[in-house]
């Protein structure tokens, strides 16, 4: 019998993409469970995530919330021993620190800017997504200057779980014109063999 492996999700959220994206680096088979908020309302949706959010992992018995965790969880799991998730003290400190940046600058930056202006208010204030989009993506520039990949001199699951939210940023009026070295890392993450696409509509 195969493994069964179930990403709930929906096909526009980028935090559900970034799992994504990681599945199909890793050439590994699953099913999507569309999700959208009447779902995540649900009972049966609230007894794998009691936040309602997506995404949330199905791997036969484990149920895995958090795009990070799964990251992180699919890595350790899958991926054992490879460049995606280093294992020394320092090079998994570099990878946390992006993996804190995706969850903080840029899901209020960012992301928070695409979802007011193509979903619904967010309640985050147009300046503080704005000013958080500058701060983060003038990091990454001025990192990225010196390096191809974000947390070592390999893609890890830090460029995975950064991707999404920085490459639909114009999305959210957030333009990437000043951000050549951000640029660059976009079209090699693209690049990487198994890269699938957040769609645009
Ligand atoms: N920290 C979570 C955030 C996930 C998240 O915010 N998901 C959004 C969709 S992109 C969601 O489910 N929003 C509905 C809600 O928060 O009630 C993660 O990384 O997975």
């Amino acid at each position: 019998m195969t493994h069964a492996r179930i990403l709930h999700g929906t096909r526009l959220s980028g935090h559900t993409h970034r799992v994504q994206l990681f599945l199909h680096l890793l050439d590994l088979p699953y099913a999507f469970a569309d999700s959208p908020a009447d779902v995540r309302r649900s009972a049966a949706f609230r007894s794998l995530n009691p936040l309602g959010q997506i995404p949330v992992l199905q791997d036969g018995d484990a149920v895995l919330a958090d795009s990070n965790a799964i990251l992180v969880y699919l890595a350790k799991r899958n991926a054992a021993g490879t460049a995606w998730l280093p294992e020394d003290p320092v090079g998994a400190a570099r990878v946390q620190r992006w993996l804190s940046q995706a969850a903080g600058e840029i899901m209020f930056g960012p992301a928070a800017a695409r979802v007011s202006a193509r979903f619904y208010d967010t309640g985050v204030p147009p300046a503080l997504s704005q000013a958080l989009a500058a701060r983060v993506l003038g990091l990454m520039d001025g990192e990225l200057a010196a390096r191809d990949w974000l947390a070592a001199d390999h893609p890890t699951i830090a460029d995975v779980a950064c991707y999404s939210y920085v490459a639909h940023a114009p999305e959210g009026g957030i333009a990437l014109d000043p951000y050549p070295h951000v640029r660059a890392w976009i079209a090699r993450v693209q690049a990487l063999p198994g890269f699938v696409a957040m769609p645009r509509e």
